[in-house]
């Protein structure tokens, strides 16, 4: 099938590739930087990520240094379409020195700042809450002791101060994303204690203000993990409320509710409360697993409500998943470039022609278009929008992505 025979079946549904070609040209990713190395960082520490996330699998070639790291998202970002950003977690700082997490500092992260400008990347930015020993009560803004909490808070507080310098020297706001692990193993009996104190501590961490262009909070809810099954502090209520109160982003991880819960149904429901949303886009599979994310249902979903509801100009995509079974490389590229598909079918859809089936009551006529149009050669458009990229796609792509997997094999 040819680009034009593509055009020209999707112009028969009165939509125009071109234009839906051009509009996903203009839709950054914020992709991740742990899922290339297993959510570790590059701390002296040692030892499991804690606070109720895991990353498993040993596939070879886990990037063990911030230049490995840098090397692997040079080769990522080159198969991904578009301009995109990265997503980095203050345990990625790139120092010869020893900071502990209060006492980090934007010189520690200026070499990500140096190559992000190089790369034409944005940056976005996350304080680091777990992986400490201060966190090892899986409760940190929330510890019922003070200076545990006065250590999260400093913490916090600096990582706000780097975000908003990177925001400013890469003249790009950068969004600050706070997800503590705090909750309770057992049913607590002082809930309203907890969130008290994480709400007070999260007051003094924002207390600062710093400019819009260079600096967003976003505050991000969880139901449950593991080790913290009865009560999460920052629950979904909790943060809604949150960010609605003080205008932060919202974050929606897509592994953070209930399995058989919509997420992409919350997107119109908290939109009409909140300026902005930020997305951690991941697959969940029976519990907050972050699998890799495929072209399925769940994320097709999503982009079809982020087009369809207007909220592309409002709502900042990242990614949060971490699959150690496979390629570390192939999982960033496919995990984005099926975030990037999914919305360009979704642009690809005729929207308002489907909108007035529905205004007007005809519910056949909507499932008529929805199921007629996934016969239409998506494929092509996509191949085109990857060819304007100089992106690879199909058997080339594989065979690079093996390449590139082989040639960090040896990585001990
Ligand atoms: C954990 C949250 C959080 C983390 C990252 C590493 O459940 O999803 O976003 O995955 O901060
Ligand atoms: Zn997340």
């Amino acid at each position: 099938m040819t680009y034009a025979s593509a055009k020209a079946a999707f112009a028969d549904w009165g939509v125009d590739t071109d234009a839906a070609i051009d509009r996903l040209s203009g839709i950054p990713i914020s992709m991740h930087c742990w899922q290339g190395d297993d959510v570790v960082g590059f701390e002296t520490r040692t030892g499991a990520s804690g606070g109720g996330i895991q990353a498993t699998g040993n596939h070879p070639g886990r990037a063990r240094t911030p230049d490995e790291l840098r090397a692997d998202l040079d080769f990522a970002y080159g198969q991904i379409p578009g301009r995109h950003r990265l997503n980095l977690h203050a345990m990625y700082m790139d120092t010869d020195t020893t900071p502990d997490r209060d006492e980090i500092e934007f010189s520690h992260f200026a070499p990500w700042v140096d190559w992000a400008r190089d790369s034409g990347i944005g940056l976005d930015f996350n304080p680091t809450f777990f992986a400490h020993a201060k966190a090892d009560d899986n409760l940190t803004l929330s510890h019922p002791d003070r200076g545990i909490r006065d250590f999260w808070i400093e913490h916090g507080r600096r990582s706000r101060e780097i975000a908003a310098r990177m925001g400013a020297e890469l003249r790009s706001a950068c969004v600050n994303n706070i997800w503590v692990p705090d909750g309770f193993k057992d049913v607590p009996v002082d809930r309203m204690a907890a969130r008290q104190r994480l709400e007070t501590s999260l007051d003094t961490m924002l207390s600062e203000t710093h400019d819009a262009g260079h600096m967003r909070d976003a505050v991000e809810s969880k139901l449950f993990g593991i080790g913290v099954e009865a009560c999460t502090v920052g629950s979904h209520e909790f943060y809604l409320g949150y960010a609605i109160r003080r205008g932060t982003l919202l974050c929606l991880d897509m592994g953070h509710f209930h399995p058989t819960e919509n997420v992409a149904d919350k997107l119109s429901a908290v939109a009409l409360s909140l300026e902005e949303i930020l997305l951690h886009v991941s697959r969940p599979m029976r519990w907050d697993s972050d699998h890799v994310i495929l072209l399925n249902d769940d994320i097709q979903s999503m982009a079809q409500e982020l087009v369809f509801s207007d909220l592309l100009e409002r709502t900042r995509i990242g990614l949060d998943f971490f699959d150690a079974t496979i390629s570390r490389t192939a999982a960033w590229v496919l995990g984005t470039r099926n975030m990037q598909k999914a919305l360009l079918r979704a642009l690809l859809m005729p929207q308002a022609e489907l909108k007035s089936a529905e205004a007007a009551m005809d519910n056949t006529a909507r499932m008529i278009l929805t199921e007629e149009h996934k016969d239409l050669p998506h494929g092509a458009v996509w191949a085109e929008f990857c060819a304007r990229n100089d992106a690879l796609t199909g058997r080339h792509l594989k065979a690079e992505l093996d390449r590139y997997d082989a040639s960090v094999a040896g990585r001990g």
